[in-house]
């Protein structure tokens, strides 16, 4: 396998300025024809136009309409030489998409055609010069049977249609701006629409569709509601309007990804799009709502503004996360949202920084584009925009994105031209602060404290490092954003917040006027993504947990708190833990006097997970750590058994189903107790979980009730069950659910309950939401499990990338994840994970893919 560098990078040796695709459907086979108007590009270093292509036959080849044989074929590659300054090219070449099980390019998902071009797609339907860089105006001409294909949509607007002999039909779509073909989209298939409009901001009217099988019209009001949502945000926040006369969404079940953002024509996994309280959860809706804001605003952060090469991934894709995270933070709970967004970053991205596969946020190399798409490109990378909005300030980071997209409307562009924006708008020098993208790994920033009373100063004293990564040492100081604020002994804020810039290994900043010992609360809002380490005692750490103002930091506080419990129980499990119990049971109080936001309650009275716990231990035993929270959560229920009871019941839900941030919270509350209340797993947990099922009106306490019995051996549990199959078999969505809620169980019969999961009937290894719902849900959600010390949960998740590589090499290397931070397990478990890595990069045919990520975590 070849790897490619960035600093290789040449613009393209031509420009494709006009392509005309047509696309003739037929059963087993589809005819495309391809013509390329290409002019030579004066910035180029090459006279040979070089064509990507793979998994096709060519037909023919035509240069200004005559018969052409003259190229060479190599390496997924057709080069031509020297072909002059302006020509027309013809290639027709010939696809299967029913045999296409990678879902890359064009396939079919369950009789629907539909297209997956992002990263490098596009080469897979025609010849193309197959890089971000290279732009063209799109003219797209379908043809399939009329009967069963009635819908048949691409890019832009529909410019003619009509019948053809034989029943079969056409239409011809248009897109007038230039973009590169990996947002080139086609779907046909025998779909029902949910229409709607949207008004944009000067005043034009914009077609929404939301395309989706018969039956499943009534799940889409939730992702119409939010594409609106979204649409006004965009408008609001960053000035942008929606350019062309229609908007469409298609949901499929068969997806790679979860959705993509095609110019007008987004294609989205089933899960995204449908959302109805009965065969949804909370999180399902909000994650709807998430990601249709995330995929239509890439309209601007991807589309208008796109990427020069896939090393700047990050530019769309960072800056496309921190717009949908603000996005649902200014339509729920800022707070709640934040602290969900970072435990996500450190229970999925901190582990990426500290394994073998550490990249950073603009890489400087890869195999397989698609092993790219990782929690650093996306959610650091979010992380890193976030700052700059932090330095800059909102005024100014407005400035800089209006000054971004004026500049470089339909331009591929970089990270660094990004960044250059930031500093222009502003006038800051943003020079270090772009070491955030080229220097991976998370960083460690270590705060200590010194109050001179006779001074009335305060200073916070601050040192940086971050840890080598492969390929890289010695790294530079970042400029690091520290938002800081100072509470009195009484818990009043005596100064808020402000946002100290960091720029040295070592710094201090000095308070002056301070009459008293404050209390400092760091890293407000987490203001930069690090693994932060201070000397506040663990009083310091309560009062922070009552009185801090800023509601991440309060969490945050209590999560601390919870984290050096846990390391004391897991060094002597007879530590004495009563205070944090106690402090737990004012919370619990806190709850029951209706005092404060529920859903901010729920997350406080929740443990951090074992992948968060891993993070900040030096060596990871999952068992270890799940022995000690299970201890601390014993504790917790005995304690606090009949508070907990009276905070369950003064929760339970009355009256109508609502899906506002008040009810989820609510729901949230609830679930956080019922964990305490049935954690032992005994007759009365099992009675008192099956009954939140009997009494479930909505998904999202069913849910919940299944993941309290999923660990239980008492009849409640296969009774729950079995009826959640029966009432739901017909929703694919929520049979995912059933599959992967009995692959969290840490019962011991856990290796038989996969192996049954895996042979069920409607188990199948070709849809990556049914293989995530066993595999993922096992092999990440389920750390106890899957590092059992037997190894049988490795050898399960070995045995399904093996198969999984001749299958869809994407979604394979995928489920390597869990294995490449084997470095950091306990020396046993290092031993079978590196033995279950080593048994993949074996396999015969393995996929670039695969290799590229085995091969790295080896390393
Ligand atoms: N561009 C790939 C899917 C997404 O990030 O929206
Ligand atoms: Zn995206």
């Amino acid at each position: 396998p070849k790897t490619i560098y960035l600093k290789d990078y040449t613009p393209a040796p031509y420009l494709a300025q006009q392509v005309n695709l047509s696309f003739n459907l037929l059963p087993g086979k589809t005819i495309v024809t391809s013509i390329v108007r290409y002019v030579k590009n004066p910035a180029g270093v090459s006279d040979d136009l070089v064509l990507d292509g793979e998994e096709q036959s060519i037909v023919s080849v035509a240069i200004d309409g005559l018969p052409f044989t003259g190229y060479t074929l190599a390496d997924g590659q057709m080069t031509i030489a020297n072909p002059g300054k302006e020509f027309s090219l013809t290639i027709v070449s010939e696809i299967n998409p029913e045999a296409n099980t990678a879902l890359e390019g064009l396939y079919q998902s369950q009789g629907t055609y539909c297209t997956q071009c992002e990263a490098e797609g596009f080469r897979r339907i025609t010849y193309c010069q197959d890089r971000p860089d290279v732009l063209s105006v799109f003219t797209v001409r379908i043809e399939a049977d009329a009967e069963a294909y009635p819908v048949m949509l691409s890019n832009g607007n529909l410019q003619d249609e009509g019948s053809l002999p034989d029943g079969r039909h056409y239409r011809v779509w248009h897109d007038p701006f230039p973009k590169p073909c990996y947002l080139f989209a086609l779907v046909a298939g025998d779909l029902v629409r949910v229409a709607d409009t949207f008004t944009t901001m000067t005043g034009r009217k914009v077609d929404l569709h939301i395309y989706v099988r018969a039956g499943d019209e009534s799940q889409c009001s939730h992702a119409m509601a939010s594409l609106k949502k979204s649409m006004q945000w965009d408008e609001e926040v960053y000035g942008r309007e929606y350019q062309l006369e229609l908007f469409n969404i298609v949901a499929v079940s068969d997806f790679n990804m979860g959705a993509m953002e095609n110019t007008s024509l987004n294609v989205f996994n089933t899960a995204l799009v449908l959302a109805h309280q009965e065969t949804a959860t909370d999180s399902d809706f909000m994650s709807v709502e998430g990601v249709i804001g995330h995929e239509y605003f890439h309209n601007w952060t991807g589309n208008r503004v796109t990427c020069r090469d896939w090393f700047q991934l990050s530019l769309k894709e960072g800056f496309t996360v921190f717009r949908d995270q603000e996005f649902s933070a200014d339509m729920n709970s800022r707070a709640v949202l934040r602290i969900d967004d970072v435990n996500g970053l450190r229970r999925l991205q901190f582990p990426e920084d500290g394994s073998p596969l550490a990249h950073s946020v603009q890489p400087d190399q890869f195999i397989e584009i698609s092993n790219f798409y990782t929690k650093t490109i996306y959610e650091k990378g979010a992380e890193l925009i976030r700052m700059q909005h932090t330095l800059l300030g909102a005024a100014n980071f407005r400035k800089a994105t209006d000054l971004y997209f004026d500049r470089f409307d339909g331009q591929a562009v970089t990270c660094d031209d990004f960044v250059q924006c930031m500093a222009e708008a502003s006038g800051r020098d943003m020079t270090q602060f772009f070491r955030w993208y080229k220097q991976a790994g998370t960083p460690t920033l270590v705060a200590s404290s010194h109050y001179d009373a006779a001074q009335q100063r305060y200073t916070l004293s601050f040192t940086q490092s971050q840890p080598d990564t492969p390929g890289q040492t010695d790294k530079q100081p970042l400029h690091m954003p520290i938002a800081v604020g100072l509470l009195a002994a009484d818990g009043t804020e005596i100064v808020p917040t402000q946002v100290l810039e960091m720029t040295e290994r070592a710094q201090s900043f000095t308070f002056d006027g301070i009459a008293a010992k404050p209390v400092p609360s760091i890293l407000r809002g987490f203001s930069a993504p690090v693994k932060l380490e201070t000397d506040l005692s663990d009083d310091d750490l309560r009062l922070l947990q009552v009185h801090d103002t800023d509601g991440f930091n309060k969490w945050e506080a209590g999560q601390t708190l919870a984290l050096r419990t846990i390391q004391r129980v897991m060094a002597d499990p007879q530590a004495d833990i009563s205070q944090f119990i106690a402090d737990v049971g004012t919370l619990i109080e806190q709850g029951l006097g209706g005092q404060g936001d529920k859903a901010l309650l729920a997350r406080a009275l929740s443990l951090p997970m074992i992948g968060v716990i891993g993070q900040y231990l030096p060596v990871i035993d999952p068992a270890a750590i799940d022995a000690a929270r299970t201890s601390i959560l014993t504790q917790l229920k005995r304690t606090h058994k009949e508070r907990l009871e009276a905070l369950y019941a003064a929760n339970r839900g009355t009256g109508a189903f609502e899906i506002t941030p008040q009810a989820m919270g609510r729901r949230a509350l609830q679930e956080a107790v019922l964990d305490i209340l049935t954690v032992t797993n005994g007759t009365g947990c099992a009675a008192r979980a099956k009954a939140h099922y009997d009494a479930a009106d909505n998904m999202t306490d069913r849910v919940t009730a299944l993941a309290s019995l999923t660990d239980s051996t008492q009849p409640e549990r296969a009774a729950a069950f079995a009826d959640f199959y029966t009432r739901f078999k017909a929703y694919p969505l929520v049979i995912d659910k059933w599959f992967s809620l009995q692959a969290l169980s840490k019962r011991a019969q856990i290796f038989d309950d996969i192996a049954m999961l895996r042979q069920h009937p409607d188990f199948n290894i070709k849809n990556p939401n049914r293989v995530r719902s066993l595999y993922t849900a096992f092999a990440i959600n389920n750390p106890v499990k899957f590092h059992d010390p037997s190894g049988q949960g490795y050898a399960f998740l070995r045995d399904a990338i093996i198969e999984l590589n001749a299958i869809n090499p994407q979604m394979a290397a995928r489920m390597v994840t869990p294995l490449r931070e084997w470095k950091r397990y306990a020396p046993a478990l290092q031993v079978q994970m590196k033995a279950a890595l080593e048994a993949v990069l074996t396999t015969p045919d393995l996929s670039n893919d695969v290799f590229e990520v085995v091969s790295k975590s080896l390393n």
